[in-house]
């Protein structure tokens, strides 16, 4: 972190501002080389939060090359924690990319993706959960999800793990003590409170984990897979859900090849909607490959929702999908009920408690939207999502659901050699596992190379 880095903070595109950002030791030195304010004064005299106008000017030609106001925020007291530089120019792909090269020629080095975060969290900014709820405010696409993530960088989650942190250690403490006296030293009313804290903490455990798979759609979306055999009107499904023509629809068996995938936000839960090619025995090369992809799918889906064809007899593809699915989280959408059936319900024999629903996806409208959402809805039980989201910290990340279940474990462990009346000094070591586990979370224990992974994952200039 000794050098200063620099990246252009706003997307790449024409826009009414374009936003150069530096920030290091250097930050307030490489701005005053090649920014000129109106009236003369440097950014090293400027007070911290201060703007001033002016002009970017290459320092070796005397060319101007924008117009800018440039913003000054000194460390410790910035988002990153270091001096930090804003140049505030016009919004211009050429223009902006032209002033980040002055910057980088005055000494600054390119930010890697979600360097100046990373800077915030080692400088103690932010803690490694609030870091990672940046990066989700910023990819939200409902505003459910975004209510989740800026509850998280406000620290929601890093509260409640700091005080499962807090309780244990205070276990730590005692079990500490008590290893240098024989046990039966340790009065009787301390062995019930050690106990209680391990219970209350496994508790507080298992209420975040239950928050996790509700968290997980908020950020990563309900992976929604529409499946069944060729020509049935799964194509016509995702159309109809997007109100829009985005899939090509014929009545040749087998038009869709390749998956196609877009989001829809339903009710603030956002569907990741994936059309796919319809199952069936094929020759053709192309085709086989999309339904190898399809069956791939199905493994993959958090719902599945499976079209079938009321119009024509059902076949071996359909009793196959429906076994394929039958452990998965499913809705059965009976199409073309517009049409003479050649089939009635009883032939589907048992489907667990997959609601079953009769369509017409070319002669209903906008009621059959309204009614599928809600039966998906109810599918994944988001009515928890809708009213958990925004009260309290929901495990929206896989790797805090794994660092979660393994600090789970550890204290399982401790809970039970302390019932089996071992030596105490046994529990320790599983309590501190359990911390270590819980830091992963805050990142006061994290690996460097996890670290990495994370940051990767954001944009240059955040
Ligand atoms: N009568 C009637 N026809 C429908 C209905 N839904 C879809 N179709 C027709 O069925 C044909 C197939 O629809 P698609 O949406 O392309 O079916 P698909 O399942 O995507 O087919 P593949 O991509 O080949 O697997 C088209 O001609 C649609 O217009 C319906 O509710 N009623
Ligand atoms: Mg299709």
């Amino acid at each position: 972190m000794d050098r200063t880095i620099a990246a252009v903070a706003t997307p790449l595109g024409e826009g009414g501002i374009g936003i150069v950002r530096l920030s290091g030791p250097e930050a307030v030195e490489i701005g005053d080389k090649i920014f000129r304010a109106q009236r003369g004064q440097k950014l090293q005299d400027l007070k911290t939060y201060r703007l001033r106008y002016g002009q970017i000017v290459d320092p070796t030609t005397d060319r101007q090359i924008d117009e800018a106001l440039a913003l000054v925020m000194r460390g410790p007291h910035s988002y990153t924690g270091e001096d930090v530089v804003e140049l505030q120019c016009h919004g211009g792909i050429i223009s902006v990319q032209a002033v980040l090269n002055l910057a980088l020629r005055s000494g600054a080095r390119l930010a890697e993706p979600g360097e100046f975060t990373k800077r915030a969290f080692l400088n103690g900014r932010l803690d490694l959960s609030q870091a990672e709820a940046v990066i989700d405010i910023i990819q939200a696409s409902t505003s459910l999800g975004l209510e989740v993530a800026v509850d998280q960088l406000e620290g929601s989650l890093s509260r409640r793990i700091r005080d499962l942190q807090t309780r244990l250690y205070g276990v730590v403490v005692k079990v500490e003590a008590s290893i240098d006296f024989p046990e039966e030293d340790l009065p009787e009313v301390d062995l019930l409170e050690l106990e209680e804290a391990l219970v209350i903490s496994l508790e507080e455990l298992a209420n975040l984990l239950a928050t996790a798979d509700d968290g997980k759609i908020l950020r990563e979306g309900l992976k929604t897979v529409i499946t069944g055999k060729p020509n049935v009107g799964k194509s016509s499904l995702l159309n109809k859900l997007l109100d829009e023509n985005r899939a090509l629809v014929t009545d040749i068996p087998g038009t869709t090849r390749d998956t196609i995938e877009e989001v829809i936000n339903l009710q603030g839960v956002p569907l990741r909607l994936i059309d796919t090619a319809g199952i069936r025995e094929s020759e053709d090369l192309v085709e086989q490959l999309g339904v190898a992809r399809s069956l791939d799918l199905i493994q993959e889906a958090d719902l599945i929702l499976h079209v079938l064809d009321s119009s024509v007899p059902l076949s071996s593809e359909d009793h196959e999908i429906l076994d394929k699915t039958k452990d998965q989280k499913r809705i059965i959408l009976v199409n073309k009920v517009d049409l003479e059936p050649s089939w009635d319900m009883s032939k589907l024999g048992d489907l667990g408690d997959a609601p079953v629903l009769e369509i017409s996806l070319v002669h209903q409208g906008h009621e059959l939207v309204e009614q599928l959402g809600e039966a998906i809805l109810s599918q994944v039980g988001s009515g928890a999502i809708l009213s958990s989201a925004g009260s309290k910290a929901l495990v929206t990340r896989t790797r805090h659901k794994h660092a979660l279940l393994e600090a789970q474990q550890g204290l399982e462990r401790a809970l039970d050699t302390f019932r089996g009346g071992l030596p105490l000094d046994l529990i320790a070591v599983d309590l501190y596992e359990a911390l270590e586990h819980l830091g992963e979370i805050t990142g006061e224990t994290v690996r460097e190379n996890v670290l990495d992974q994370i940051f990767a994952q954001f944009c240059i200039g955040k």
